[in-house]
């Protein structure tokens, strides 16, 4: 009897143990939340968050709240609308992942550069969010490429390749004219004058990245270029902000096109804002693009190498109707134009200026410019490293200064300190 009693005592604290170890094992495997430092508002130039992502360290997330966070669930977001999303962020399930994307253009010869960028983001912000990431060609990318990349990234990585017709001369280009316009622009040593590959991918970039099969599901996208840093920790979700502020469009850099690469540019909006007064709402950013009242192009776009956006906008038959205005007045070919003064024009004009955020907080470089916030608290709290005099938004050749006038935005303590 004595000896029965003692196997049960044996058998039960054995299965206990099992049980203990088990539970500690299991628990240790669940990747930790996001280390949210978001604190909203910090100074006027930065919108409150009206929901921060809970799951910091001072409020613990409940296991089933982490692994919203931390599996990839495109199927979910992905046929949700706008509306249901938010509404959804809103709740408490305030750290479900966004229906988002990066989004990479490379050649396979970008892949060392692409790679550095890559590491830069997952660093600084993706390892804890582990979105996917969309990488598109103009050929088949190659087994070294989609290797790599795939051990970087920590989200769910695909590749695309760009349908022909999406990389090549309209039919209605007159390619003698477009050839001459090279030959012309390469004389004048105009950066990428002579290139038709340049071309291809302004264009692209202009009217077709958001309209890949790959995207579709997505509702925001983040842009990210070879060789760009990122120089400071990045601890809210970029895609979480735009969707609860309303946000549509955001950047980090602006300045000053080129001349030479868009002469007629502003033609094209104009025959475009005349064609489409529905598409263009009122209390729009028209008075950061001109200075005199829509007559003529003041230059200043957004540096589209660094974009967080929402891909319903540019899907939108307005954004549609713009670029196919563009598109059809050969600009792309018969001048140089740029996605990045495509993009921004559009963002000026169908946007309200609400909707267009400038991410001060993302730290960034794309040769040759920095964006460092100016703030010493935001750099130290952010652990960035970039150098505050490189920051180049209040230097004569940005735009960023406009923006915050005409946004009635205060420019942060010590800006002047940084002007040239
Ligand atoms: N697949 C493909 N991608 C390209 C091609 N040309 C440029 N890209 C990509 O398009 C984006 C913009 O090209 P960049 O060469 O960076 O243009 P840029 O930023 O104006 O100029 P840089 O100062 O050289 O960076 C990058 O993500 C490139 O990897 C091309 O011919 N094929
Ligand atoms: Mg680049």
């Amino acid at each position: 009897m004595a000896g029965s009693t003692r196997i049960i005592r044996y058998v039960l604290f054995a299965f206990f143990g099992i049980m203990i170890i088990y539970f500690i094992s299991s628990s240790s495997n669940i990747p930790k939340a996001p280390l949210e430092r978001w604190k909203g508002a910090k100074d006027k130039n930065t919108p409150a968050v009206e929901n921060p992502p809970t799951g910091g360290l001072g409020s613990p997330v409940p296991p089933s709240a982490e692994k919203e966070i931390l599996a990839p669930q495109p199927g979910i977001a992905a046929t949700a609308p706008a509306e249901a999303l938010l509404s959804l962020n809103n709740s408490s399930l305030g750290t479900t992942k966004m229906n988002a994307t990066f989004v990479t253009l490379a050649r396979n010869s970008d892949l060392w550069d692409i790679a550095d960028s890559i590491r830069n983001v997952e660093d600084r912000f993706n390892r804890n969010y582990h979105y996917d990431w969309v990488f598109l060609n103009d050929k088949e990318f190659d087994d070294d490429f989609i290797k790599v990349t795939t051990a970087l990234v920590s989200g769910t990585t695909h590749y695309g390749t760009i349908p022909k017709e999406q990389w090549s001369f309209p039919d209605f280009i007159d390619q003698d004219k477009a050839k001459k316009v090279r030959e012309d622009m390469a004389q004048r040593k105009i950066i990428y004058g002579d290139s038709v590959s340049y071309r291809h991918m302004c264009r692209f970039e202009s009217g077709f990245f958001f309209r890949q099969p790959l995207m579709q599901n997505y509702e925001w996208y983040w842009r990210v270029e070879p060789s760009i840093k990122l120089y400071c920790d990045i601890s809210f979700d970029p895609f979480r902000v735009m969707a609860e502020n309303k946000k549509k469009y955001s950047f980090v850099l602006s300045l000053y096109e080129y001349a030479e690469t868009i002469p007629t540019i502003w033609d094209s909006a104009k025959k475009f804002m005349e064609k489409f007064p529905e598409h263009i709402p009122e209390g729009n950013s028209l008075k950061w693009l001109s200075d005199d009242d829509g007559k003529t192009y003041n230059h200043c776009h957004f540096w589209s190498n660094f974009e967080v956006g929402n891909l319903e906008w540019l899907r939108s038959k307005a954004y549609l109707d713009f670029f196919e205005t563009l598109d059809k007045d050969g600009g792309f070919f018969y001048e140089r134009w740029g996605d990045a003064p495509v993009h921004s024009i559009a963002a000026g004009l169908l946007l309200k200026k609400e909707e267009i955020h400038f991410f001060d907080d993302i730290a960034y470089w794309h040769v040759p410019f920095t964006h460092c916030p100016t703030s010493e608290q935001k750099r130290l709290e952010n652990r960035c490293h970039c150098n505050p005099k490189d920051n180049f938004d209040w230097k004569g050749y940005s735009c960023t200064s406009r923006w915050f006038e005409m946004n009635g935005m205060e420019k942060p303590a010590g800006y002047q300190d940084q002007q040239d």
